[in-house]
């Protein structure tokens, strides 16, 4: 086993070294480069993850996969699913609950952020319930050919893309940036040509949608702004989805209710931990709560910044793609 690791990690050291030289490279703010592996564009910081988890990762028929492009609602399903799935291990008040001591990104991780040894091991507490940002066609192949669930959430690109500028930003907080609007502007068109983190956009939420059309048991596509708009139908359905449908007697308990509560934006942002704790040594808990607000983009776009926006909508509902819950007159 001990030898069969090294082999592997000095495999997937040489891959790296390779790719991360010959692959295309794209900016992304100032510390954040990406490269184009296997059609997306993958940060360079989670390249060698995302290389681990596709050669080394074995789905159990069990598992539960979260996947969702950043910043379109990760946090808040990771928050919902971790509950519902193990909601019996906790009183119904939720006093105790994880999440006064544990932002959900620590109890929920990332298959691309896990070393080898612990994507080998995969010990987690059954059911596991993972996070991915990777697209449908990058996963490990286990997780397509296993009777493993995803659950993928989407939100639209104009309050993504806002929530993903105001991410970055605090990067280059004390650096010789200026969050002005040329610049923003000018991430708009790279975000557009598809130029993101594990974007582009359009595709990403195409491969889980068309799968989730090809095979609705295998894939749950929720929306954002769906699960704003009507919290408690969504809740029942992922419960239903994840194998953990509440009972007559937990309804009658407002079972669902407590759940929505706790995991509010207004809950998360307040527990301490959130307020003061790190999710690791440069990105605050913080972070991953701001205003989760639908519509968001209008306070921040020129009409000429919206419009940037339209090929890719029009890629959207080429492809018989349009939003459920959320209508964008640009
Ligand atoms: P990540 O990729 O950094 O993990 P992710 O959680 O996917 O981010 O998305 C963050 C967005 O979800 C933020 O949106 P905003 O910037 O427009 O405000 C964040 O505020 C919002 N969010 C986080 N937690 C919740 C929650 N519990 N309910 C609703 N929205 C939430």
């Amino acid at each position: 086993m001990e030898a069969t690791n090294t082999k592997a990690k000095e495999q997937i050291e040489k891959e790296f070294k390779e790719l991360k030289l010959s692959l295309p490279k794209a900016a992304w703010f100032e510390n954040s480069a990406m490269v184009l592996y296997k059609s997306f564009w993958c940060p360079q910081y989670f390249l060698k993850g995302a290389i681990t988890f596709q050669n080394y990762f074995e789905a159990q028929d069990g598992d539960i996969i979260l996947a969702s492009l950043p910043r379109t609602g990760t946090t808040w399903l990771k928050s919902l699913l971790y509950t519902i799935i193990n909601r019996d291990n906790f009183s119904s008040q939720f006093s105790q609950h994880p999440f006064h001591t544990k932002n959900p990104h620590d109890l929920v991780l990332y298959l691309e952020g896990l070393d080898l040894s612990t994507i080998i091991v995969g010990n987690q507490p059954l059911p596991r319930l993972f996070a991915t940002h990777l697209p449908y066609l990058s996963l490990s192949d286990s997780i397509k050919t296993s009777q493993c669930r995803i659950v993928y959430v989407c939100r639209n690109p104009l309050d993504t893309f806002v929530s993903l500028w105001h991410f970055y930003l605090q990067f280059e907080r004390n650096k010789d940036i200026h969050p002005n609007m040329e610049l923003m502007e000018e991430y708009i068109g790279k975000y557009c040509k598809g130029e993101s983190p594990f974007g582009p956009y359009e595709d990403h939420l195409l491969g889980y949608w068309e799968e989730s059309n090809r095979n609705p048991q295998k894939v749950l596509f929720l929306e954002y702004e769906g699960l704003k708009k009507e919290p408690k139908a969504h809740l029942k359905s992922l419960a239903d989805f994840v194998g953990c449908p509440f009972s007559e007697e937990e309804e009658k308990q407002n079972v669902i209710d407590e759940i929505i509560k706790l995991c509010s934006l207004k809950s998360l942002k307040e527990m301490e931990v959130n307020k003061n704790g790190n999710f690791s040594p440069m990105v605050e808990n913080k972070t991953f709560f701001r205003k989760g607000e639908v519509g968001d983009w209008t306070t921040h776009f020129t009409p000429s910044m919206a419009k940037q926006f339209h090929q890719m909508l029009r890629k959207l509902n080429k492809a018989g793609f349009s939003f459920t819950y959320y209508r964008m007159n640009l």
